[in-house]
């Protein structure tokens, strides 16, 4: 039967022709036209399938996403209103900051920190640093880096090495003596910036709560 439909169309096709040549090549036409219209049907096909399963695919993976969306969205506003009650925190860059009105040592005050959510500040830019100048007064807050474990090795609360900070002129100096670093912000202009200092002395604190720990949970 595969062979008697090109033969039939081939001759209805070459009905008014008395040319056997025309018959041949028509024939010849149908015969690579078949199986081609079979491959063709075969990929159209394989295409619909794959397009289906594609869709159902990216149906899923569209609510997965839309679900996680939801609850990043949810968990936020839970974070924004708990930390909006306070009404002290501030929020800039991903970030929420507390800037306290005590003073305590550097431990004490990570400590703070840690009960309110957050952490000691980490400072990664200049733009965060200025940032923190513009909202301090002019006293010294402790940030979160210190020194304790390995001289001049200033590590952050999360583990990070510091590179490069934002010291001021002839800062840090303090050796074994002081491993905690404040950021201090005076008339003084050659005081501004980070200085390290003994880790038991009593100074303000700037703690920080990166809004990314919460996406990356969800996500992760
Ligand atoms: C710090 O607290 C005292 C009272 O405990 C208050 O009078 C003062 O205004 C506060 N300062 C700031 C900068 O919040
Ligand atoms: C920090 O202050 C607390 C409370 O005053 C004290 O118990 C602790 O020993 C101090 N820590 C350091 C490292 O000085
Ligand atoms: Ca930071
Ligand atoms: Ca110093």
């Amino acid at each position: 039967t595969q062979m008697s439909q090109p033969k039939h169309l081939s001759s209805y096709l070459s009905s008014s022709g008395s040319d056997s040549m025309k018959i041949r090549n028509c024939r010849a036409a149908v015969v690579c036209l078949v199986p081609m219209c079979v491959l063709l049907l075969t990929a159209v096909i394989v295409l619909c399938v794959h397009i289906y399963t594609k869709s159902t695919y990216y149906t899923e993976k569209t609510n997965q996403l839309l679900t996680k969306l939801t609850e990043e969205r949810n968990e936020l506003i839970n974070q924004l209103f708990i930390l909006g009650k306070a009404d002290e925190w501030i929020y800039y860059q991903f970030s929420f900051y507390y800037m306290s009105n005590v003073t305590k040592n550097w431990t004490e005050s990570r400590r703070d920190c840690l009960n309110r959510g957050a952490d000691l500040i980490i400072i990664n830019n200049r733009e965060e640093q200025n940032f923190v100048m513009k909202n301090t007064v002019k006293r010294e807050f402790w940030i979160g880096v210190t020194d304790s474990d390995v001289e001049n090795t200033w590590k952050w609360v999360d583990g990070s090495t510091l590179t490069t900070g934002f010291w001021a002129s002839k800062e840090p100096n303090g050796k074994r003596e002081e491993n905690c670093a404040v950021t201090y912000l005076t008339e003084w202009p050659e005081l501004i910036g980070w200085h390290d200092v003994k880790c038991n002395d009593a100074f303000r604190l700037i703690c920080e709560k990166s809004i990314f720990p919460l996406i990356q949970r969800e996500t992760s």
